[in-house]
């Protein structure tokens, strides 16, 4: 389905330096139907996405006027010092079918990694789209920034990723930083940061940047902040780093499934042993899920088919703060914060059984796996919320 998509993505910005303005001109809703999708699957796209931004079923129409209803807002997608995998993550995912109902449908003007037209007519589509649109359109950066040197270590068509950003970023709407590299500097700002990277916000200071982390995020996560920012108008909640509250607001281990075997005190001793495969914690092997905040194990990946810790690989903290240097991948954390007065794994795997923290902490868990289950009840049943909504 990708490939079939960038296929005809790749005719569509063959011409898009012509089409655009009118392309701007449908709203999501339209521009779905356009592209051949029915009804029942702007819906669906609808629910889901609904649920995976937190909002309670009342407010699903709420979310699919906004879709039906709205221009579609312009999208500079601006690539640095980075690997693409932020955009592979996002084309990756065929359900709620970003690839066809999201990155089609907000109107990309820009995105010199996907768009058929490169040198000159990439750089004027993007130059035309800015213009027509100054103040009215959506930033998105992946990659860090390189300072050293006057910014030499990151060129564009002559010219430096510092000067780029400032001026995409200055009539920009809202600007979201996509991935850990733009977000916190990534792998270019590991030490010794030989390029003097640093995250989009030491670049731009005046505006805010709502920050997805991850090395990838997830694409329903980068999905669901643009449609949150189509459905309100605003950015969502954010947390002390700048990030959106409903994704990032838990920990990994808040919502593992091997957490019953952490609380019990049951760790894998291997991987690949007998016990890893059979659901044991990985937290002697170096998982960072109690440290670490994002999404995985609420939502997974590939559709809600996995994530790292459910294939066996711990948590290495990828939507963290400097996670490069945050210690070796695969080392036991020594201790692990913001739990109570416990300070290590071991010490909360036997306090949590027979404890009000405990109490706490399986509460928690239980609420997270709650929305894990409604999300998934989600995906089968978003169709059924058709007669509820329609006209
Ligand atoms: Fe960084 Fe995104 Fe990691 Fe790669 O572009 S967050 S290196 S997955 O691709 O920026
Ligand atoms: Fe899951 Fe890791 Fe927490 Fe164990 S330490 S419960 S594997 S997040
Ligand atoms: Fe990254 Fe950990 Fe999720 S490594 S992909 S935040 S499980």
């Amino acid at each position: 389905m990708t490939v079939i998509f960038l296929y005809f993505y790749a005719l569509k910005t063959q011409t898009n330096v012509h089409t655009m303005s009118k392309d701007s001109e449908l709203t999501y809703y339209e521009a779905v139907r356009n592209a051949g999708f029915s009804r029942r699957d702007f819906l669906k796209f609808a629910t889901v996405t609904a649920a995976f931004i937190g909002l309670p079923g009342t407010m699903l129409s709420q979310v699919v006027k906004a879709l039906e209803t709205k221009k579609r807002i312009p999208v500079i997608w601006e690539h640095f010092q980075e690997c693409t995998g932020c955009s592979e993550s996002f084309i990756r995912s065929d359900h709620p079918l970003p690839a066809n109902l999201i990155l089609d449908q907000i109107s990309l003007d820009y995105t010199d990694t996907l768009m058929a037209a490169s040198g000159h007519n990439a750089e004027a589509a993007k130059q035309q789209s800015m213009k027509e649109n100054y103040g009215n359109y959506i930033l998105i950066v992946e990659g860090a920034i390189p300072t050293k040197d006057d910014g030499v270590y990151c060129t564009i068509a002559g010219r430096t990723s510092i000067d780029i950003l400032k001026e995409s970023a200055a009539g920009a709407l809202a600007i979201f930083a996509f991935g850990s590299c733009s977000a916190y500097g990534g792998i270019q700002a590991a030490s010794p940061n030989p390029t003097g990277s640093v995250p989009i916000d030491q670049i731009i200071t005046d505006k805010p940047i709502i920050k997805v982390p991850g090395c990838p995020p997830i694409a329903e996560v980068m999905t669901g902040v643009i449609v949150h920012y189509l459905t309100f108008g605003k950015l969502p909640e954010l947390d002390s780093q700048g990030r959106p509250k409903v994704f990032y607001g838990k920990r990994i281990h808040d919502s593992c499934y091997r957490r019953p075997y952490f609380d019990a005190g049951l760790y894998a001793p291997a991987f690949d042993s007998q016990e890893a495969k059979d659901g044991h914690c990985l937290y002697k092997l170096g998982c960072r899920g109690p440290v670490t905040y994002n999404s995985c194990s609420t939502m997974e990946w590939n559709n809600g088919t996995s994530f790292p810790i459910k294939s066996g690989n711990p948590c290495i903290g990828c939507s963290e703060a400097g996670f490069w240097d945050n210690g070796p991948f695969v080392e036991r954390l020594t201790n692990i914060p913001e739990f109570g007065v416990e300070s290590t794994a071991d010490t909360i795997g036997k306090i949590v059984l027979g404890t009000a923290v405990g109490a706490a902490a399986i509460h928690a868990v239980a609420s997270n796996f709650g929305k894990k289950k409604e999300l998934q009840e989600s995906y089968c049943q978003g169709v059924k919320n058709e007669e509820q909504i329609v006209e």
